[in-house]
């Protein structure tokens, strides 16, 4: 007998361990991950999901400097915390690491020296903008300018946050220090370690063709334009104190660069999960299954994969590039960077993370940007979830408690179940090309089937407090055999999404690691006890916590 070894990675970006994410963030790359990954357990599948914080980097090292703080403290503080958020939330990590590890650091020297070792690590002299003033280097974005290609005048060093172009300090035009805000800039002579992506173009090149065509059309779109214009040899090196120290005479002042282990993290991440690590990233049938926010796009698609190709050392390649659009939040306080608002700590001193989850995969922004106000996430909450699902499940569960019927003595209802059964259908292949969003959505036409039916049935005619009514006993099996069913697969098609409820749920059919095969199965007896909503609108009080947030206009 053949045996399936076909596995999956799944991985989200790693957040930056500097600041506490907010509920875009978390939508833009780990939600959408987790819900995926929590669909392919219910497929029954053997996918790991790996994700951890991003904890080198000169926002982090500068931070620190200000606050007189060590920046491993503030990275793993952060991290301490980041993580807590994650678990309260309900993602369904495999590992949760961190980039500033043993294992990484052991998986990027690793990585580094076969790179090197196979020629493509070059050095090369460059200038580097200094700031007189502050008497430092000046990496990555703490140069700002104009930028050469769009125009736009806040554009940082590394990237032009307004065209998504990647950049080199001496692109930009009319510098300043990004610290002291002083033109009293000089570019000096420094050396660094630069891998050479335009020897690996060809592979690269080839690898996109491959694989293209399932990614998401923005990270394709990009990603071919990007390669029209060719790659050029990228610096893996810094002078720059916080990250891994280079390993070679010459540069033991300066340390790998923060993205250069990041994308690395996520072996380092998974080597320290556990030995059977290799197993996935070195086996035969693997998909490595990648999420992420549309400005990591570049990193992912030539960077990481030269790495991963030029490294030799057999590492599966991306099969999936899923690149959220940003979920935007006019008029409501929601910046990460400016520290103050929405973000995920403070949200969950609102409301629990299910209907967090729900409401944002109900408005994920998967194909353009989207606009998530108060109005839209009170809509959902009291509407969708709580109309439409939650008041379904406890209706029937307590009909069939009142009808006084044993779950094994119902039977399944033809009318609704071909309808039902094409909504299940296609929430699968809705998830098989990564549109989770409208997964969601079939799982809500599956509540109004129910709703539907309900209100069709006239149930009150065949059960009423004390039992069944006379005469109508069949009728109520069939009937309840029918709703039963539809509650049962709403808490199964239900957990990736809004895992706490559907657990509950699921609890009472006494299952605990949900499957789509459970949908099969015939009904067992079900624990009514305590019955009580498994959703409830938002309260008043909720509202003014939620208003708190909303900008003063
Ligand atoms: N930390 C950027 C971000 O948080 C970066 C992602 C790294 S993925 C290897 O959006
Ligand atoms: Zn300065």
């Amino acid at each position: 007998m053949q045996q399936n070894t076909k596995k999956t990675i799944i991985t989200s970006a790693l957040p930056y361990s500097e600041a506490m994410p907010h509920l875009g963030n978390f939508v833009g790359s780990i939600l959408p991950a987790d819900v995926f990954h929590r669909y392919e357990e219910l497929a029954g599948r053997d996918s790991i999901f790996i994700c951890g914080s991003d904890q080198h980097g000169t926002p982090i090292e500068i931070r620190a400097l200000k606050e007189g703080v060590s920046a491993e403290h503030l990275a793993d503080s952060v991290h301490e915390r980041m993580k807590k958020v994650f678990e309260s939330f309900e993602c369904s990590f495999t590992h949760y690491g961190k980039t500033n590890s043993e294992s990484n650091k052991k998986a990027v020297y690793e990585i580094f020296e076969a790179l090197d070792k196979n020629g493509y690590i070059k050095e090369v002299e460059s200038v580097m903008p200094y700031c007189n003033i502050d008497k430092r280097f000046l990496t990555d974005r703490y140069i700002e300018g104009k930028c050469p290609y769009c125009g736009f005048e806040g554009a940082r060093g590394d990237q032009c946050d307004n065209c998504g172009r990647l950049l080199s300090p001496q692109d930009l035009i009319d510098p300043y220090c990004g610290l002291c805000h002083n033109k009293d800039i000089e570019f000096k002579k420094t050396v660094n370690l630069a891998i050479e992506l335009d020897k690996l173009q060809p592979e690269i090149l080839d690898f996109v063709k491959m694989r293209m065509g399932a990614w998401s059309r923005n990270a394709a779109n990009k990603t071919v334009s990007y390669l029209e214009q060719g790659l050029e040899p990228r610096e893996i090196t810094r002078e720059m104190k916080w990250g891994f120290p280079v390993p070679r005479k010459g540069f033991e002042d300066k340390v790998f660069y923060v993205w250069f282990d990041a994308v690395i993290g996520y072996i380092g991440i998974s080597m320290e999960w556990s030995e059977k690590w290799k197993d996935y990233w070195k086996g035969p049938d693997t998909e490595l299954i990648q999420f992420m926010g549309k400005d990591n796009i570049e990193f992912h698609t030539m960077m990481w994969p030269g790495i991963l190709i030029g490294s030799g050392l057999g590492f599966v390649l991306p099969h999936t590039i899923y690149a959220y659009e940003y979920l935007t939040a006019k008029g409501l306080k929601f910046s990460k960077s400016r520290g103050v608002g929405l973000n995920m700590e403070n949200a969950l001193e609102i409301t629990g993370p299910d209907y967090w989850r729900f409401a944002l995969m109900y408005l994920a922004p998967e194909s353009s940007d989207n606009d998530f106000t108060i109005a839209l996430f009170v809509e959902v909450v009291n509407k969708i979830m709580n109309d439409k699902i939650g008041n379904y499940v406890h209706r029937v569960l307590t009909l069939l408690k009142n009808s006084g019927l044993k779950a094994s003595e119902l039977v399944e209802d033809e009318k609704s179940t071909d309808k039902v059964a094409m909504l299940t259908r296609k929430y699968a292949e809705d998830f098989e090309a990564l549109k989770m969003r409208e997964a969601l959505r079939e799982l809500v036409a599956i509540a109004d089937v129910g709703n539907e039916t309900i209100s069709s049935s006239r149930p009150w005619e065949l059960i009423g407090k004390d039992g069944v009514k006379l005469g109508g006993e069949d009728r109520a099996k069939e009937f309840l055999g029918g709703m039963v069913s539809i509650v049962r697969r709403m808490g199964v098609l239900m957990w990736p999404f809004a895992p706490d409820a559907s657990s509950k749920i699921l609890k009472r059919f006494g299952i605990s690691e949900p499957r789509l095969s459970d949908l099969k199965k015939p009904l067992k007896e079900l624990n009514l006890e305590g019955l009580e909503p498994v959703f409830s609108k938002l309260s008043d009080k909720q509202l003014k916590d939620l208003e708190r947030f909303e900008e003063d206009s």
